[in-house]
């Protein structure tokens, strides 16, 4: 247990080197990936705990990383709820929220109805995982999911989400109050199943002020972390595009923050003495090349501390990203003497 990486940076304990995972490791970019899509949907993939465990487990057959999410999506727990919707590729709801009858007809699902399949998928793979590889849950930020229940789909700048968080406020506040429920329990469903940490992904975090985040939002993400906190699962609080909102973020109880690439993490993990820091190369970089893609890696690796420090992207690798980047990244971290 103790020799997991990722739980010693979660902790800022010393490491002989810094843990290295990349989000969206499993589905995307890898050709075997690619192939079990070729027959299988997104759905079907997910759905099934043997084979999603197998798709968690893909990138580690390539690469040494030092943890395996679990390959399923935000949305996967909201059919529980009553949510339809499909992806396209991404997911797109059929019948967008967007008054209190909507949220009134949301179902207050019992934990355990919250996408079974997914924590079996966790037990799974922490069974077949070898013991330093650290299994990660996760789910959406409440706000983050509210923007795909209520705009339908993800769209730039999400307009109808941000109209109605301007008109409905009380209606917004009922929902998001119902999502962070549903997932403090399906991410407790998930520590109990043998995820080792859990990421809370709030990918649109950045869309409102400050001022309407305080008050909106961040009262109901506060609720789940803490609810979250209470089984000791560490937390990892994943945050988009909100560089005005950064600095709150990292008073809110979660054992790390991560950032996306625009951040300057040296300087936040300075500010932020008392939280592990993860990210924060640019996707984008990657398509770049195997020496862009070190020389980002040798750079982050001199200006961020060791210790409390995970190594991963500032967003989730791109589909086209070659694989010799990705072998780069390895070859960087791992290189590292640590003193
Ligand atoms: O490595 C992995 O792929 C792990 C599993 C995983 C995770 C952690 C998937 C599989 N999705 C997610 C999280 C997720 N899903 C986030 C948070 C992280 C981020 O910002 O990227 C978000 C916002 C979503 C919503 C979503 N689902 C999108 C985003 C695009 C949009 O339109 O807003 C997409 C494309 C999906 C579908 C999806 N989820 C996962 C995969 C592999 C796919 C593509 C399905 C396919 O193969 O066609």
């Amino acid at each position: 247990m103790n020799d997991k990486l990722m739980l010693k940076a979660l902790t800022r304990e010393h490491v002989p080197r810094r843990p290295l995972w990349i989000m969206r490791q499993a589905g995307r970019c890898l050709p075997e990936y690619r192939a079990m899509r070729e027959t299988h949907s997104f759905k079907a993939l997910s759905g099934s705990p043997k084979l999603a465990a197998d798709v968690s487990l893909l990138p580690l057959r390539r690469y040494p990383f030092d943890a395996a999410i679990v390959f399923a999506d935000i949305m996967s727990p909201l059919p529980a709820l009553g949510v339809q919707f499909d992806f396209a590729p991404g997911p797109v709801v059929a019948d967008p929220i967007r008054s209190q009858a909507g949220v009134d007809a949301l179902r207050d699902p019992d934990a355990e109805c919250l996408a079974p399949e997914v924590i079996e998928t966790v037990a799974r793979v922490r069974e077949i995982a070898p013991d330093d590889v650290a299994v990660l849950g996760f789910c959406g930020a409440p706000w983050t999911l509210a923007a795909y229940l209520v705009e339908g789909r993800g769209v730039k700048d999400f307009p109808t989400l941000r109209a109605f968080a301007a008109a409905e406020p009380g209606v917004l506040d009922g929902l998001l109050a119902k999502l962070s429920t549903a997932m403090a329990d399906y991410l407790i469903a998930q520590a109990n199943a043998g995820a080792d940490a859990v990421q809370v992904f709030d990918s649109w975090a950045g869309l409102l002020s400050l001022a309407d985040w305080e008050r909106l939002i961040r009262p109901h993400l506060q609720r789940l972390l803490d609810t979250v906190g209470e089984t000791g699962v560490p937390r990892i609080l994943f945050v988009q595009n909100a560089p005005h909102l950064l600095d709150a973020y990292a008073k809110l109880p979660a054992e790390a923050i991560s950032v996306d690439w625009r951040t300057d993490i040296a300087a936040a993990q300075r500010r932020w003495s008392d939280r592990a820091v993860q990210g924060n190369i640019d996707p984008a970089v990657l398509l770049g090349g195997e020496d862009a893609t070190r020389r980002a890696a040798q750079d982050l690796l001199a200006r961020v501390e060791t210790r409390g420090h995970i190594v991963n992207l500032g967003h989730g690798l791109l589909p086209e990203t070659p694989l010799a980047s990705i072998g780069a990244l390895v070859e960087a971290v791992h290189r590292e003497v640590v003193p």
